[in-house]
């Protein structure tokens, strides 16, 4: 016969009242914790790695409160937190959503998760396979761009006639070509979704050398929705100097796989969905070969001015026309920089002209 003795050392705990749970209560003594007990700072779903998953975790606890354990920071270590009186829909206990310690789950949880991101501990459950009819896809913003332009993709989830059904999270990663785009130069924006409102849990990690993209978008009100459309959108900056890559257009594929979707439990998606853009690199825009694609005036609507897009360097002298929405002539000029200064206009719909010997564009711009 053997004898296997578990002999487990425990500091002395000294633990708050615990039936008085309220948010900021820090249980300073209380830093050691044993097994799957332990929280660790970024895994919400405490699963042992930090992940997409916990930024979906993180959306069922929005706002509720609970102990903090705010002495522990939110390097990556194990450290005790007495349990809330609160629970995630699928019974896991709020404080491991509380990712930085501080008693109250929010977006500033985030920064644990990113400061964390990809670190595990021996400890990671495989995630079921949703079940449902769930159609993603990229919408891009053209199918051709040229060197220094950025590409706007659409992330969709749902059709008008198979709209997405009690959502309440979505994660994609999302894989675009690394050697075409510029360092640092993913970014995303979650304004415009029908799935999250405020965008307070909007999430994405790059892996600029793999050119992978993680994008995560969490509800925060406890109320899975059902839509379909845009949820949100990431832009990629093609490099700006593309001689190096040779000339000719270059199809480049973007594409997603590797799905996420939160109801009342996160389950993994398959999602296949690509697209792809035609980068050329054997025409440079001149004045004689514009398309209307080509030029941009920004921002929309605009305060005191718009900026130009796509025209520069000049190869001859333009001018520029707006006029109201009647059709009378506000100002004119000769184009002398990518800058068009329009102080004191009142707010209102303006057609902004600009013209050359073999070009006449028109693009609408709103104050
Ligand atoms: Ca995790
Ligand atoms: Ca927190």
């Amino acid at each position: 016969m053997r004898f296997i003795t578990f002999i487990i050392l425990i500091s002395t705990l000294t633990i708050g009242n615990l039936s008085s749970q309220t948010a900021g209560q820090a249980y300073i003594n209380a830093q050691n914790c044993i097994g799957n007990d332990c929280v660790y700072p970024g895994d919400a779903n405490n699963d042992g790695l930090v992940n997409r998953a916990d930024v979906l975790t993180l959306g069922w606890g929005y706002g509720k409160t609970g102990p903090s354990r705010s002495t522990a920071g939110i390097n990556w270590a194990p450290s005790y937190c007495p349990d809330w009186i609160t629970s995630t829909p699928d019974s896991l206990n709020n404080k491991y959503l509380d990712c930085n310690g501080d008693g109250t789950i929010n977006s500033n949880d985030l920064d644990a998760i990113s400061q964390n991101y990809s670190l595990s501990y021996l400890k990671y459950e495989i995630v079921s396979q949703y079940e449902g009819d769930l159609e993603f896809y990229l919408e891009l913003n053209t199918d051709t761009f040229i060197e220094g332009d950025t590409i706007i993709a659409k992330l969709m989830l749902g059709t008008e006639l198979n709209q997405a059904e009690d959502i309440y999270g979505f994660s994609v990663a999302l894989s675009y070509p690394e050697h075409f785009v510029k360092d640092d130069g993913v970014s995303g924006d979650f304004m415009t979704s029908w799935l999250i409102d405020n965008g307070e849990i909007g999430f994405y990690r790059d892996f600029p050398q793999s050119g992978v993209v993680e994008v995560v978008l969490s509800r925060i009100d406890q109320t899975p929705v059902s839509g379909y459309g845009q949820i949100g959108e990431m832009y990629f900056i093609i490099e700006d100097n593309l001689d190096e890559k040779g000339f000719g257009d270059i199809n480049l594929n973007f594409s997603t796989g590797s799905g996420l979707v939160s109801t009342t439990q996160i389950y993994s998606l398959d999602v296949d969905a690509s697209t792809e853009v035609v980068i050329s690199n054997s025409e440079k825009p001149t004045v004689n070969n514009w398309k209307p694609s080509d030029i941009l005036a920004y921002p929309t609507p605009f305060v005191n001015g718009v900026y130009l897009d796509g025209i520069f360097p000049l190869k001859e002298d333009l001018t520029f026309h707006i006029y109201n929405i009647n059709g009378q002539e506000i100002k004119k000029g000769v184009l002398k920089s990518n800058h068009i200064p329009l102080e004191g206009l009142n707010n209102g719909v303006y057609i902004l002209t600009i013209n050359g010997t073999d070009m006449h564009h028109e693009i609408k711009i709103i104050k």
